[in-house]
């Protein structure tokens, strides 16, 4: 008798666990090794599969899943695609981005000419989870069907030059950058002047990517100005300025900001959309003393000091973005999904850091990633699952 009534005290407190898990249900050593984070996955996936609706069915479903759990010959037809986008032609109209050459820079642009209006703003989250499906989308008229892969920081803490990711095979979505010695560190300028100052050292590269696929990848828009472009769409920047992409691997990026901890602090410590946004992009108007967030935790893993992925504006130029962002897309679908109802709202202004001034972003407005994908409703783009636009799921 006593030994049922426990198994059924377990059983309850392991579905309120399901329903609603809190931190105090994770041992430390959980949270820091990453268990509990795939275990919320689990759950946000459960419920996931569960809210379906629309065009979105099971059997249409894209899986998104974690680089190192996609077989190595599936990696190498992922990178055949992205090969694919880079060699396509720009579509745009002739003389409006000179420097647009392919399909991939087009995409580039796409990020770069909203980049005032969709960082440090009420639409930075579902831009962004917008603008990866426009990525996605090319990527299966290049032969990739299955879903965005990601790339789990947690798993990378001692060191992203470490990592299946980025060790330089055919495997990979390339090496480190070419080591610089004797660099100086990256301060990071915000024109919020109550954040303390963030200094990143510099990482194991700093140079030009010299191993894996992406050899002959080549930057062209930019550099812009950040002061001109923020929040028009910049016109210095869109000329023809070809140059070899550039890494910075730096395990800082993720001790400090991106660990298994922080994620899992981040989706299990917020409680409406105002303290997710802020702490994952590490608002320095509300969060000043925890600025960067997992967001950038993320880019400057990658990009370091210097290199491309740290650029606010044009950041998907590397490859590695898209794994980066895919990563901090599944935080928030996971943060979610445990509870989607009461987590389908935003927070913040249209205008990065409310520069200039504007109105709160609602949900009944709307963002585009011209011309790949028409203007959405934000509240369109709230379920990954309603099948327009979105039908995908992170496992
Ligand atoms: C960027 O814009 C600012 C403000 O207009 C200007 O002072 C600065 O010289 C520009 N920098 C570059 C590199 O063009
Ligand atoms: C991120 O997690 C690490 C432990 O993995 C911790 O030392 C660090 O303080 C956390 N950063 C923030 C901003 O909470
Ligand atoms: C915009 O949102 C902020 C933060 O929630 C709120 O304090 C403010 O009153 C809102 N402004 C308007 C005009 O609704
Ligand atoms: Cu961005």
């Amino acid at each position: 008798m006593k030994l049922l009534t426990g198994y059924l005290l377990l059983q309850t407190a392991g579905l309120a666990t399901a329903l609603h898990p809190k931190l105090e249900d994770f041992k430390q050593k959980a949270i820091d090794s990453g268990v509990a984070l795939k275990a919320l996955n689990g759950i946000a996936l459960a419920k996931a599969l569960t809210k379906f609706s629309g065009t979105c069915t099971p059997s249409k479903v894209k899986y998104r899943r974690e680089w190192r759990t996609i077989s190595k010959s599936d990696r190498r037809k992922f990178i055949a695609a992205v090969k694919c986008i880079m060699a396509k032609p720009s579509t745009l109209p002739p003389g409006e981005v000179p420097g647009a050459k392919s399909l991939y820079d087009d995409i580039v642009w796409a990020h770069a000419r909203r980049s005032g209006l969709v960082h440090n703003s009420g639409t930075f989250l579902l831009f962004h989870r917008y603008y990866l499906h426009t990525y996605e989308t090319e990527l299966s008229a290049c032969g990739w069907t299955a879903g965005l892969p990601y790339w789990e920081w947690g798993l990378d803490i001692t060191g992203p030059h470490l990592s299946p990711v980025f060790d330089g095979s055919d495997t990979s979505l390339g090496g480190d950058g070419e080591f610089i010695p004797n660099r100086p560190p990256f301060s990071i300028p915000w024109i919020d002047p109550l954040t303390p100052e963030i200094i990143i050292p510099p990482g194991t590269g700093g140079g030009c990517v010299k191993t894996g696929p992406f050899v002959h990848h080549k930057v062209r828009l930019g550099p812009f100005n950040m002061t001109e472009t923020f929040p028009v769409e910049p016109e210095d920047g869109r000329g023809d300025n070809e140059r070899c992409l550039i890494r910075d691997l730096n395990k800082g990026g993720i001790e400090r900001w991106a660990s298994f901890r922080n994620s899992t602090e981040l989706i299990l410590g917020s409680g409406d959309i105002f303290e997710f946004h802020v702490n994952a992009e590490g608002d320095p108007r509300w969060v000043p003393t925890k600025p960067m967030g997992v967001h950038g935790g993320g880019h400057s893993s990658i990009g370091g000091v210097g290199g491309h992925a740290a650029d606010p504006v044009i950041s998907p130029y590397d490859p590695a973005f898209w794994l980066t962002h895919g990563q901090l897309d599944r935080v928030y679908w996971i943060w979610q999904m445990l509870d989607l109802e009461s987590r389908s709202d935003v927070f913040g202004t249209g205008t990065w850091l409310n520069i200039p001034p504007s109105p709160n972003v609602t949900v009944e407005d709307s963002i585009d990633v011209l011309p790949h994908q028409p203007p959405r409703k934000l509240k369109e783009l709230m379920s990954t699952v309603a099948g327009s636009p979105f039908c995908f799921v992170y496992v």
